[in-house]
């Protein structure tokens, strides 16, 4: 029987509101998702209890042809934060640790972070336009710092898999948290 992702196919993205189209899976993760990741614990608490908000959402569309296994996903963090610390992703390594991948924000603004499980780490400034290519071995986490929605769009091989528990354990070296009114990015407390 033919596979019908051996011929060229092409999906909508919407860049105004980040729809894919066709859209095969959508997965929301809210405070209570990432209860491990804020660092701090009686700001989840309290968010919990008042609704438990939507931090992010996440829609993939996979193309799994006879020979390959690419994914493209988008990613919607929604304004906001916990405590002082801003809303990211939940950030992970890949569980194939040869594999690579693309990042595309097309809205909103903020910060990807960027670590090896050596500590090696980076913060990019991250705005429309900025396209990241993320290596093989480095753990990636995005914040969003704005009023607006943060869009991305991730391209990646499912393959790939996802390994989160270093991140679930230690964070990533900095958190971004408002200081002022402006973001600010600070040494990790969980690694103090
Ligand atoms: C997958 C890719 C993205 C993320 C998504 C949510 O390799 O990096 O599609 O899965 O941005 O992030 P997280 O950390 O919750 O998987
Ligand atoms: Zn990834």
């Amino acid at each position: 029987m033919s596979n019908p992702f051996d011929d060229p196919m092409s999906v909508q993205f919407d860049f105004e509101t980040g729809a894919l189209s066709p859209c095969q899976k959508k997965t929301v993760r809210r405070v209570s998702d990432l209860s491990m990741m804020f660092y701090d614990s009686p700001a989840v608490e309290r968010a919990i209890l008042e609704g438990d908000p939507a931090v992010y959402e996440i829609l993939d569309e996979e193309f799994i042809s006879s020979q390959t296994d690419m994914v493209l996903g988008v990613t919607r963090i929604f304004p906001g934060k916990v405590g002082n610390e801003y809303h990211f992703t939940k950030g992970h390594f890949h569980a194939q640790d040869n594999q690579a991948e693309m990042y595309f924000c097309t809205r909103g603004k903020g910060y990807l972070l960027l670590e090896r499980e050596s500590g090696e780490f980076q913060v990019q400034p991250w705005f429309p336009g900025a396209i990241t290519h993320i290596p093989p071995g480095w753990g990636h986490r995005v914040v969003n710092t704005g009023r607006d929605t943060l869009i991305f769009v991730s391209c990646f091989h499912l393959s790939a898999g996802h390994k989160y528990e270093p991140v679930v354990e230690r964070g990533f070296a900095s958190v971004v948290v408002e200081q002022d009114g402006q973001p600010a990015i600070l040494p990790n407390p969980r690694r103090a």
